[in-house]
């Protein structure tokens, strides 16, 4: 019987404390997912960079069960004058990991900034620190300073999508979203997917849209893969199977108003991955991501798991963001512990769902 498929984030050789060998010995892990980190968003992967990304998982024991993320060009989210010419980079990409075997990329098209958090490492009563959100601290940014004001906090780490060489352009990157509202997002989102849905057609790729990390709009740019309206629309509007989603649950979850297990059932067949983490809402407009655990936050990961068992889930999935415990100096969230942690505990609740339901 085909079930779903445990997996750990890998950032790569050179970025990465955690190496494929470690995660190898967390129990029921044996896939990766993972991308070329030191590709720009628009390169074209060649088949010979692909090759070589996999032999060095599969070296150590593992395999490759998806990317994440062949990131989206900003010329691609804002119809810009030279998007065809990106989504041709796109496509070749997309044929070349078909050719190789690997039939999973997770994107998110969001603007300007991957996820945010205005906290790398809040401290928690038990001493583990954790990323953490608080809106007053955002609308107390301004979005042209938000990088020096966000990179003073880090200890020196960043958040992907807010590398400096990015940040250089930030000014840039606004102006190009002064016009740009959700509907034209979504008309965006639907050229370009009806564009590569030939390629995903022919090397039957998945692709799975991150959500929006907070899921609503951050410093006035829009964003439109927040709730089930939005994705349920997504999905009609390029309505391919391989037009799909990842279901992370700590960034969907960020409004309380999301209905978890609900949209679940509403996506049935179209959740290609997931992500699965807990919250910890300490009002409805600051959060702390918790231990994965349902009894440390505000989510209850039974009905979670539970909702993708009963759809007939069979992707990869994984422990997502993780507290940074016992010592531990990592990137935040991409530590090894918290996430084996996470990862034993999903897997328990999977184990214990499956035999309940024979
Ligand atoms: C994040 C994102 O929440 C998450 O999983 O780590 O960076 C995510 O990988 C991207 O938004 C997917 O494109
Ligand atoms: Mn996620």
């Amino acid at each position: 019987m085909k079930t779903m498929e445990m997996t750990l984030r890998w950032y790569g050789p050179q970025f990465d404390t955690v190496t494929l060998q470690k995660i190898r010995q967390i129990p029921g892990v044996k896939g990766v997912i993972t991308t070329l980190y030191d590709s720009a968003p628009g390169e074209v992967w060649s088949r010979e960079r692909i090759r070589e990304m996999k032999a060095e998982v599969e070296a150590s024991g593992l395999y490759i069960a998806g990317i994440e993320s062949v990131n989206v060009h900003e010329e691609i989210k804002t119809g810009g004058a030279n998007r065809d010419s990106y989504i041709d980079n796109y496509i070749a990409t997309l044929k070349h990991l078909g050719q190789e075997d690997i039939h999973l990329v997770c994107y998110n098209f969001m603007p300007v900034f991957d996820w945010t958090r205005t906290e790398l490492a809040r401290k928690r009563p038990d001493g583990s620190t954790v990323l953490a959100y608080n809106q007053e601290a955002v609308d107390a940014l301004n979005p042209e300073k938000i990088f020096e004001s966000i990179a003073g906090d880090t200890n020196g780490t960043i958040m992907p999508g807010w590398e400096p060489e990015r940040m250089e352009h930030v000014k840039e990157l606004f102006d190009m979203y002064k016009d740009i509202d959700d509907e034209k997002l979504f008309k965006n989102l639907k050229y370009f997917l009806e564009r590569i849905m030939p390629v995903c057609d022919k090397y039957n790729i998945n692709m799975a849209i991150h959500p929006d990390d907070p899921a609503w709009s951050v410093f006035g740019l829009p964003r439109i893969i927040i709730n089930k309206k939005n994705i349920l629309r997504m999905m009609q509007m390029v309505d391919n199977p391989h037009n799909g989603v990842t279901f992370c649950s700590g960034s969907y979850g960020t409004n309380l108003e999301n209905d978890l297990p609900d949209m679940i059932r509403s996506l049935k067949g179209r959740i290609h991955f997931a992500h699965v983490r807990n919250l910890r809402f300490n009002s409805p407009t600051d959060f702390e991501e918790a231990a994965h655990l349902s009894s440390d936050g505000t989510f209850d990961m039974y009905e979670i798991m539970k909702a993708l068992y009963e759809i007939g889930f069979e992707g990869p999935i994984r422990p997502d963001h993780g507290r940074m415990i016992w010592g531990e100096v990592a990137m935040p969230g991409y530590g090894l512990y918290d996430r084996a942690l996470g990862a034993t505990y999903l897997n328990g609740l999977w184990e214990a769902i499956e035999k309940g339901a024979r």
